[in-house]
């Protein structure tokens, strides 16, 4: 048959030429880039068949490796919605990415009844990739797997990966905007300067805002973007990917967050607001360097998330939206301090869920209004259909103020990238709230104080011996360890005197990596040493 032929050519064009298991983990496949075409051609096959599953609806390919380091690269899947790929395919994922070219054939004629596809409709798959050197050959290979199975592929080229997630949606829903890079642009970047157009620039807001790009596609677009804002923001561009600058190596959203250091390759100016990306473009957290820029000061998803959801909560009170129902979604990872600030002093209710966004972004839609972060700056937020109806009625009919309120929130909702935490979208949310308050950063650094923590990893022999259960708050295997814990912890003070529970000890917690071969260790206490200590005390009871 003709599929005989497809099979023969994948062999030969894109062979598998190892051994070493690759399992669809939390962000898709990802491993060094020279272990990945054939898994990449793969997943251009089971694009297409999950587009025939979703009745021919349009499917996401990107290729990334997000904040991983050049020799990366990884490939995941973007279903109909724009959200991640359902969690039951990932199995089906790893399985046809593991079989050998002898068995591909027969493995996807197993897959394809399994999944019920219907191999005669059409299917549509979109597929874009970031700046790494290995990506446009990846992304071929993808182009390759969607054909043999007679679907069509359309290539986006360079993209961030939340302008894919968000062309896909487009696709599927064309009420959300044009699926396309410019559609894109058109819609969040028109909602940003709206708004800003009728906000008067004043306080302490200055309008400059620094950028660290991590040498990767986020900065590129943003320099599109910057000749588009007609002065509302000012922006200026560091680690674009020239002069030798390699993608996420000592910059970027990870680096900034994980070392607590600024990003090489910057002019660091005292006090200067600054965001930082990652190489993908869908994580964002900001700094600024104290009076002598010695000292670094974070804000990370945590702060942006309670930044957003005060800020939102404000406008639903200003435009009488009273019953629709805001929450906010973070990981066992959030400082204590965020949770506490949004529980006593927001009084907003808190969800916590597992690592990984699409854990998140599931929980933040039982909400009207569902603000999700990672402490590492992955997140959005999601509004229901009713909030969206409810505040366009008001916009409508409210008095002069509410619809004022409601206007405005139209528009913020229009800025929104709700398929997924974009990096450029939040950029402009959190720019828009600042210049509203007539704030600068350390105003919004001020609004609580982030609880001293330490994040630590070990390598064992295998971290899956480790389970967990609660939001990977408690550890279930092996035995002895969870009560080991929580002795640990008790040995030191919280600091932060909840209102709502009465919390008094340290807190600590592990979890299996979903992206490495580690076991990963959070510990956070009263002062730094005493962090540093529980999160070593913690590693070595792991170890
Ligand atoms: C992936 C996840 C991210 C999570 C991280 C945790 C997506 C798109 N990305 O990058 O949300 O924070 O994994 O990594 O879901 P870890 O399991 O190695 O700690
Ligand atoms: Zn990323």
């Amino acid at each position: 048959s003709s599929l005989r032929v497809v099979y023969a050519f994948a062999r030969e064009m894109h062979p598998k030429t190892t051994d070493v298991f690759i399992e669809y983990g939390t962000a898709g496949f990802r491993t060094k880039a020279n272990l990945l075409e054939h898994v990449v051609y793969r997943m251009g096959l089971l694009a297409v068949l999950r587009s025939r599953c979703k009745n021919g609806r349009t499917i996401g390919l990107m290729i990334t490796a997000s904040h991983n380091l050049e020799p990366d690269n990884g490939v995941k899947l973007i279903d109909p919605d724009g959200e991640m790929l359902e969690q039951s395919w990932e199995e089906i994922a790893t399985r046809l990415a593991n079989v050998s070219d002898n068995d591909l054939e027969s493995t996807t004629g197993e897959i394809i009844k399994q999944v019920n596809a219907d191999m005669a409709l059409k299917a549509s798959v979109y597929i874009g990739m970031d700046t790494r050197y290995t990506s446009p050959r990846l992304a071929a290979a993808a182009v390759h797997g969607v054909i043999a199975l007679k679907g069509t592929p359309k290539e986006f080229g360079i993209v961030t990966t939340p302008i894919l997630h968000f062309c896909v949606k487009c696709r599927n829903d064309n009420t959300y905007g044009t699926p396309t890079e410019e559609g894109y642009y058109e819609k969040i970047v028109g909602a940003f300067k709206n708004i800003r157009q009728k906000l008067p620039v004043y306080g302490a807001y200055s309008t400059t805002l620094h950028v660290d790009g991590a040498n990767g596609v986020g900065g590129k677009k943003l320099n599109i973007i910057r000749k588009s804002l007609d002065g509302e923001l000012d922006l200026v561009l560091f680690n674009l990917g020239g002069n030798g600058g390699k993608l996420n190596l000592n910059c970027g959203a990870d680096f900034v967050k994980v070392s607590q250091k600024p990003p090489v390759g910057m002019e660091l100016t005292p006090l200067q607001r600054v965001a930082s990306l990652d190489g993908d473009g869908d994580r964002l957290v900001y700094f600024y360097m104290d009076e002598d820029c010695k000292n670094m000061h974070l804000l990370d998803g945590d702060r942006i998330a309670t930044l957003l959801a005060s800020f939102i909560m404000d406008q639903l009170k200003a435009c009488g939206a009273r019953d629709l129902r805001i929450g906010l979604v973070q990981t066992a990872y959030a400082n204590g301090a965020s949770t506490r600030y949004i529980t006593d002093d927001l009084k907003i209710p808190v969800t916590c869920v597992k690592t990984g966004v699409k854990h998140l972004h599931h929980a933040a839609l039982s909400y009207d209004v569902g603000v999700y972060f990672e402490a590492n700056g992955h997140g959005t937020v999601v509004y229901s259909d009713t909030a969206k109806s409810v505040i366009r009625k008001i916009a409508l009919d409210g008095d002069a103020e509410e619809r004022k309120a409601a206007e405005l929130l139209l528009n913020f909702i229009d800025m929104t990238n709700e398929t997924v935490g974009d990096a450029i979208s939040d950029l402009f949310m959190v720019e828009t709230v600042l210049c509203a308050r007539g704030h600068d950063a350390r105003h919004w650094y001020n609004t609580y104080k982030d609880l001293p923590c330490r994040q630590l990893k070990v390598t064992v022999e295998d971290r899956n011996a480790i389970s967990t259960a609660d939001a990977e708050r408690q550890c279930t295997s092996p035995a002895g360890l969870q009560a080991r814990i929580d002795e640990l912890s008790s040995a030191y003070d919280s600091g932060r005197a909840f209102l709502s529970s009465a919390y008094d000890s340290g807190r600590a917690f592990v979890r299996p990596s979903g992206t490495e071969d580690v076991v990963r260790v959070y510990a956070e206490a009263d002062s730094q040493h005493s962090a540093d200590k529980l999160a070593a005390e913690v590693a070595q009871a792991v170890y």
